[in-house]
């Protein structure tokens, strides 16, 4: 109760970024850039960006189906991988079907139950953050080189992996974009990468996307009122952001949901602005099994809109 009611006040992230300087210096050079005057553990939100010129990637702005070919790394991958990084700027995300074998899968799922027992990871609600730190196995998925030349590709820049999050069931959470939770200036500077760690069906909660919904504008915290006064963070709720996103789509009735039964080592690769979301589970009992990944470009400031909490690296 006390920590929630402190975490609505600016000063309480201030003073835990202070005592965090060397995971938040990444900053310090790209505030310099933008000419902004913060410290490093100074509170940051979108509106601090009104008026800078950021370039979004350039897959933002041009095609890739123009532009991958010409990469030499494009071309030394498979022609079914090619096809569907080719996507990546129409559809906001790409599907590489069986692109872990069912045996890896196998050695990550007995992994993370080695961890579990020895109690070196440990559930945060209905989910594990940063595994990766505790396991050179699950690192090594994460930065397995064709892996890491597809999301480059299709950054067009290096990537930098910032966390893993493993699921043993469906979140169930509502369509989001990860920018309102990872935030980046300028925009779409992180990407997301799931692993399916068992075959999903209807009854387990699929992933749901709404392709070419990466193209709408980003909704940030002014745009469902939840704007920070200097000392306080806005009050509104992370369901008044979910109703925020419930009405985008309302307007944007062109934007069609597709779920995603998954098969056990397929891999989705998904935009920072990309909506999507997990369904609700029919069966309640059933598991869905998953790993996810998200990688930050390094020549962009990292935020959390929400929290306006510089992102400790
Ligand atoms: O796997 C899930 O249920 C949700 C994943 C997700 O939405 C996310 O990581 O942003």
């Amino acid at each position: 109760m006390l920590i929630s009611f402190l975490r609505k006040y600016k000063w309480s992230f201030k003073v835990s970024n202070f005592f965090n300087r060397k995971k938040l210096l990444h900053n310090t050079e790209l505030y310099k850039k933008y000419n902004l005057k913060k410290n490093y553990y100074s509170s940051i939100n979108s509106q601090d960006f009104e008026g800078i010129n950021g370039q979004e990637p350039i897959m933002d702005r041009e095609d890739c189906a123009q532009l991958l070919p010409q990469q030499e790394r494009f071309n030394s991958l498979d022609k079914k991988t090619q096809d569907s990084l080719l996507k990546w700027s129409k559809d906001g995300f790409v599907i590489l079907d069986s692109f872990f074998q069912k045996e890896e899968i196998d050695l990550i799922n007995k992994e993370v139950e080695e961890l579990l027992q020895a109690k070196k990871i440990k559930w945060s609600k209905n989910r594990i953050l940063f595994a990766i730190k505790k396991s050179k196995l699950l690192k090594s998925v994460a930065t397995f080189p064709k892996l890491k030349d597809c999301i480059e590709l299709l950054m067009a820049k290096e990537m930098d992996l910032f966390q893993s999050i493993n699921f043993y069931e469906s979140s169930q959470q509502k369509t989001h974009s990860d920018s309102i939770h990872m935030t980046t200036f300028p925009h779409g500077n992180i990407i997301a990468v799931w692993v399916a760690l068992q075959d999903v069906s209807p009854e387990d909660g699929p992933l749901h996307y709404y392709p070419g919904s990466h193209k709408l504008p980003y909704i940030m915290n002014k745009d469902f009122d939840n704007q920070s006064s200097t000392f306080k963070l806005g009050n509104k709720s992370y369901q008044d952001y979910e109703n925020k996103i419930e009405q985008v789509l309302q307007e944007n009735t062109h934007l069609k949901k597709e779920v995603f039964l998954a098969k056990k080592g397929d891999v989705l690769i998904w935009h920072a602005n990309l909506l999507h979301g997990a369904q609700a589970k029919i069966n309640p009992n059933a598991s869905r099994k998953s790993m996810v990944f998200h990688f930050y470009a390094s020549d962009a400031i990292a935020y959390h809109e929400i929290t306006e909490r510089p992102t400790l690296k």
